[in-house]
């Protein structure tokens, strides 16, 4: 292990700074062209030491093969109005020059057992630092705003319970997926109505209050 965590950690800090930046900075694009954002909002951290360490465990990962196989030491999230926003976002981060796809995951075509859905893709994303260029793994989940706030609870719950539900629990946490995903899916029904109404609206004040 890292003799010295937070040392280990910078390069990964630094990456989810600049990415927050830049996915950020895409999503101000969007509105400074009155178009429809496909971004809402943009969260990031660097992984927990204790989660670090309790995930290699877990997973049985060496300590030489830990930058390598823990995809998500550097952590992004990517919240959308609409699943179509999901995939425009997917083909924007593709097309990008600064970073380069290496894995992705959708778990909202595949929906875990759990009940979760998202899109992840894994980035090589690199560094400058004082010692030349580190390329290091980031992940980066993209996900709607309902699907956000299901994994959320789930995620909290999860500590309480350390993935053993209670059947009843477990059994209501799948179907308040499945009508997140129906909340979802009646949105997109009426996307173009909606977005319609957002730009009338967001041009004015209201988007001004989320940055
Ligand atoms: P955090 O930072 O606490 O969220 P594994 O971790 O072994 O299941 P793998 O291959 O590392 O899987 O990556 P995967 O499945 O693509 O992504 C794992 C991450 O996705 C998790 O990170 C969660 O953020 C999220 N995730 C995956 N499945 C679920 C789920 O059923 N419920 C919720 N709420 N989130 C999920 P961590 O490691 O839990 O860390």
């Amino acid at each position: 292990m890292p003799k010295d965590w937070e040392l280990f950690l910078m390069p990964y800090k630094q990456a989810v700074d600049e990415l927050k930046i830049k996915l950020r900075g895409m999503r101000k694009q969007f509105q400074q062209e009155n178009a429809h954002t496909p971004i809402e909002f943009v969260t990031g951290r660097v992984k927990p030491v204790d989660s670090i360490i309790e995930k290699m465990h877990r997973r049985q990962i060496s300590e030489d093969l830990m930058e390598q196989d823990l995809q998500d030491i550097a952590g992004l999230r990517i919240m959308c109005q609409f699943v179509e926003d999901i995939y425009q976002v997917v083909d924007l981060l593709h097309q990008r020059t600064d970073m380069e796809v290496v894995e992705e995951r959708d778990y909202i075509t595949n929906v875990k057992p759990s009940g979760y859905r998202s899109y992840h893709m894994v980035i090589m994303y690199p560094v400058q630092t004082v010692h030349g260029e580190k390329k290091l793994l980031a992940e980066i989940q993209i996900r709607t705003l309902s699907m956000n706030f299901w994994a959320t609870i789930e995620h909290s719950l999860n500590y309480k319970y350390q993935g053993e539900f209670p059947d009843e629990i477990n059994e209501r946490l799948k179907r308040a997926a499945e009508a997140a995903f129906m909340l979802d899916q009646e949105m997109s029904a009426i996307r173009e109505e909606i977005q319609e109404a957002q730009q009338l609206f967001s041009y004015g004040k209201g988007q001004q209050m989320i940055d």
